[in-house]
């Protein structure tokens, strides 16, 4: 509900900005994730900078990417992982920082900046790591349960599992069934990994990267493949939720804060990007995401039951079962390939 209400004082802000009501102040848009930011630090933000930020959100990292390309135009900051950092750095889209103007940027964990794929934040700022993983209901499925992708394999939950419709996230999940590398170039590695997917997709009621939160809390579906905190959000509406990585590995991934170049509000950009990287304003939002923020002046205002929370915090032994989604350049081309023949497979 809560999440909810921010959407529509989203939405209101925005109408009466485009009416002329809010000329008197700053507007700073922002192109995020959904589920992805605490509503109540933009409210501090807003009111500690006499701003509005008006918020528009995305589900993929290739959506994202198609709609800045496709010419949509207007936004100040967006939260790509940091293989999408690198391609839009490619196609000039990126500003490269100042680091003056971020003073809080010394808060970042040096320890997670190689999972940013972008080391010297040039272009970016860590913003949340996460992990992907299995989203599913206790008493659904049996007990003890083994998490692994071969789940979607399985004729029993047709129709009751979902997967992303996120490309590098859901080959992904096929090439780590099968023992390879998520980042593999080799077409016949990539060609198993196809079909594997397609089998799967005959047990899937869809792909999709956002409604399948609602979905498993409504139990409309029983098993998904989801976001480490979108997962764990998933768990305060429905306590028979539980969130597994799977046996076989998974994908890693750091978004980032980026400035588009095009960016007609770049103060009150870096102000933002500045009060996101505050130890404790971070702190606030890792307790609210349930992502791992890499920023060293926010551990100590973490309470101990995130801490507990292994997935959240991505301790040594989850890490050591993640793979990293990295640019591939020129062969990024061949995983969308991969992905239309998915989708148009029956
Ligand atoms: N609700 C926001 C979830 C974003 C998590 N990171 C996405 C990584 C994509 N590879």
């Amino acid at each position: 509900m809560k999440r909810i209400c921010f959407f529509m004082c989203t939405v209101m802000c925005a109408v009466a900005v485009c009416t002329g009501c809010g000329n008197d102040v700053q507007e700073l848009y922002v192109y995020n994730w959904s589920d992805y930011i605490n509503e109540d630090l933009v409210v501090q933000f807003e009111e500690e900078h006499n701003c509005r930020v008006v918020m528009d959100y995305y589900d993929s990292n290739e959506t994202m990417f198609a709609k800045l390309k496709a010419g949509a135009a207007g936004y100040d900051l967006v939260f790509p992982s940091g293989y999408m950092v690198q391609i839009m750095a490619r196609e000039n889209l990126l500003e490269t920082l100042d680091h003056e103007k971020i003073p809080n940027i010394k808060n970042i964990d040096s320890a997670y900046v190689a999972f940013s794929l972008d080391l010297q934040s040039k272009y970016s700022v860590p913003y949340m790591i996460s992990n992907t993983g299995i989203g599913y209901l206790a008493d659904k499925v049996d007990q003890p349960f083994t998490p692994s992708w071969r789940i979607f394999g399985d004729a029993r939950f047709a129709g009751r599992m979902t997967m992303l419709n996120d490309m590098r996230e859901a080959i992904g999940a096929a090439l780590k069934t099968l023992g390879y590398s998520l980042n593999t170039l080799n077409p016949v590695e990539l060609a198993q990994a196809r079909d594997l997917l397609v089998q799967w997709k005959k047990n899937l009621a869809k792909f999709e990267a956002d409604q399948y939160k609602n979905g498993l809390v409504s139990e409309e579906f029983f098993i998904v493949q989801g976001y480490s905190g979108d997962l764990y959000q998933t768990m305060e509406e429905n306590s028979d939720i539980e969130y597994a990585i799977p046996v076989e590995g998974t994908s890693l991934a750091c978004d980032n804060i980026v400035m588009l170049k095009s960016s007609e509000h770049k103060d009150l950009a870096y102000a933002f990007m500045n009060f996101l990287l505050d130890g404790e304003v971070a702190a606030a939002n890792m307790e609210y995401v349930y992502y791992l923020a890499p920023n060293t002046a926010a551990y100590p205002f973490l309470s101990d039951d995130l801490k507990a929370e292994e997935p959240i915090l991505m301790s040594p032994s989850i890490i050591a079962n993640c793979e990293v989604i990295q640019d591939l350049g020129e062969g990024n081309a061949l995983y969308s390939e991969i992905w239309d023949q998915v989708k148009a497979a029956r």
